[in-house]
């Protein structure tokens, strides 16, 4: 509770007046945070606060506007972040820029040599040593062993991992072009480097969330694949039909919010919207359901009609226009901050490459795969797979700083991971299996959500798929 001389006090301060039925809500209301958003939303010019400037007993109409809740902050990736430059020499720019950030992060827990002074140094040879270097090649040798040409910016050196050491079962997971550093010794030749440890830039042990002092649910859930002959309306309504109880201030939808056109060959035969204007407006109508002072959080996915490459912009304005005053566009990946709690929302495209390259992966398991992109502070470690990367002067997949939540999605299976204080999730998708996905043998897990409260950081997985 509020008391009310309190209320008046704020509103005087700012030299609006009250009137009651606004003063009783906010009394019951209680809720501080609520007053400084309507204070924050109320139109230049006014003199009275009425029942019209409270965001839930009001929905838009006579311009009285929903501005943004103060407790969304978008960090990084915001509308209109992402330019259109993509030179040639912005491809070294990216991968310096790559290797800068993460070296620096393993070089705050390790003191490492220059590869060029480690080859060239004879009083190196068979020292033990550390390296930081970029990932140029990996494979595996006839005899089972893992060879990496890792790379700094002095020069190259070729890295064994021996089979029958215990580094081995990490230099198995080894991506292209990840940072690493390196600890072992130089064979005498100074051709060679037998490594014996493997630091990845990672979260740091000592890692401790933030937490919100203020209660706040979010609701994570990605992949709604609007237009889809496989999307579940029925499903979809039942969670718009609970989101009002869910007790939840945020909804985020991490990407493949429509799903487009011309995708994959022969998607005409799968959509039951077939005009790329209509699958967003459709979008919008569905939106529009959702409680008012939900905020909603869209960043797009490889089915959305921005650019495919990453950082993917926001959705530009002439598929959005009839999108309620709630819903707030960002870019693939973006960082957001919800009451100070950061969540860093990207789509997924590199779960593929990685359950591609890393032995034990699994579509079934997309957490363990957001473990692997903690580890290496990178969420689309290997350039020039399936997922397309726009090689900016900034490596924008850098994680940093560490969030507390990583939200992905992509691949369509529901999983929660807490890595170091760190919680994952993937709430999975709102289509039913796909005949593409049958024959790769994915098995969703649709019409799933993810609340979280915000001030434990506890997950919990909502299920709204209907008995068949
Ligand atoms: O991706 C849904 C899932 O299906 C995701 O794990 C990738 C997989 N998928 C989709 N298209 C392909 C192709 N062409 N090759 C291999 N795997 C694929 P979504 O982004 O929703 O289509
Ligand atoms: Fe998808
Ligand atoms: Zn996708």
């Amino acid at each position: 509770m509020l008391a009310e001389q309190e209320i008046v006090e704020r509103f005087l301060k700012t030299r609006l007046q009250v009137h009651p039925e606004v003063l009783s809500y906010l009394r019951e209301k209680g809720d501080p945070a609520l007053l400084d958003r309507i204070i924050a939303g109320i139109p230049p010019g006014t003199v009275v606060v009425s029942a019209r400037h409270l965001p839930d007993l009001h929905r838009e109409k006579d311009g009285a506007r929903f501005v943004a809740d103060p407790s969304v902050e978008v960090i990084s990736g915001g509308k209109g972040t992402t330019g259109s430059t993509n030179r040639f020499e912005d491809f070294f720019q990216y991968f310096r820029d790559r290797y800068t950030r993460l070296s620096e992060i393993i070089r705050t827990r390790t003191t490492a040599i220059p590869i060029e002074a480690l080859v060239k140094t004879t009083r190196y040879r068979q020292q033990e040593a550390t390296a930081i270097g970029m990932v140029a090649e990996v494979r595996t040798t006839g005899k089972g062993n893992r060879l990496v040409e890792l790379e700094d910016p002095t020069g190259q050196i070729t890295v064994l991992f021996n089979r029958d050491r215990p580094v081995f079962a990490d230099a198995e997971r080894i991506l292209p072009d990840e940072v690493i550093a390196v600890r072992g010794k130089l064979s005498e030749d100074g051709r060679l480097f037998f490594a014996e440890q493997l630091l990845r830039p990672d979260v740091p042990v000592s890692h401790a969330p933030f937490t919100s002092d203020r209660e706040g649910r979010a609701v994570f859930i990605s992949d709604i694949h609007m237009g889809s002959n496989t999307f579940l309306e029925a499903e979809w309504r039942r969670f718009t039909d609970w989101l009002p109880e869910s007790g939840a201030s945020y909804l985020l939808v991490c990407g493949d919010l429509v799903d487009g056109i011309g995708i994959y060959p022969g998607q005409q035969e799968e959509l039951v919207i077939r005009d790329i204007y209509e699958q967003y407006e459709r979008l919008g109508q569905l939106l529009a359901e959702v409680p008012p002072e939900i905020r909603i959080i869209l960043s797009p996915g490889n089915h959305d009609v921005v650019r495919g490459a990453e950082p993917q912009p926001a959705l530009p304005d002439e598929f959005t226009r009839s999108y309620p005053k709630n819903v707030l566009q960002v870019e693939n990946p973006c960082l957001l901050s919800l009451q100070g709690v950061r969540v860093l929302m990207y789509h997924g495209r590199s779960i593929d490459d990685m359950i591609g390259m890393i032995p034990g992966a699994s579509y079934a398991h997309p957490e363990q795969m957001m473990v692997e992109m903690l580890q290496r502070r990178h969420l689309a470690p290997t350039y020039g797979k399936k997922t397309p990367i726009s090689a900016e002067r900034q490596d924008r997949l850098v994680i940093s700083p560490v969030p507390e939540i990583l939200h992905t999605g992509h691949i369509h299976t529901c999983g929660l991971t807490r890595y170091r204080g760190v919680l994952g999730i993937n709430a999975g998708t709102w289509q039913s299996q796909t005949a593409f996905q049958r024959q790769m043998n994915i098995n969703p897990t649709p019409a799933r959500a993810v609340v979280v409260d915000l001030r434990t950081l506890e997950p919990r997985i909502m299920e709204f798929l209907q008995a068949a």
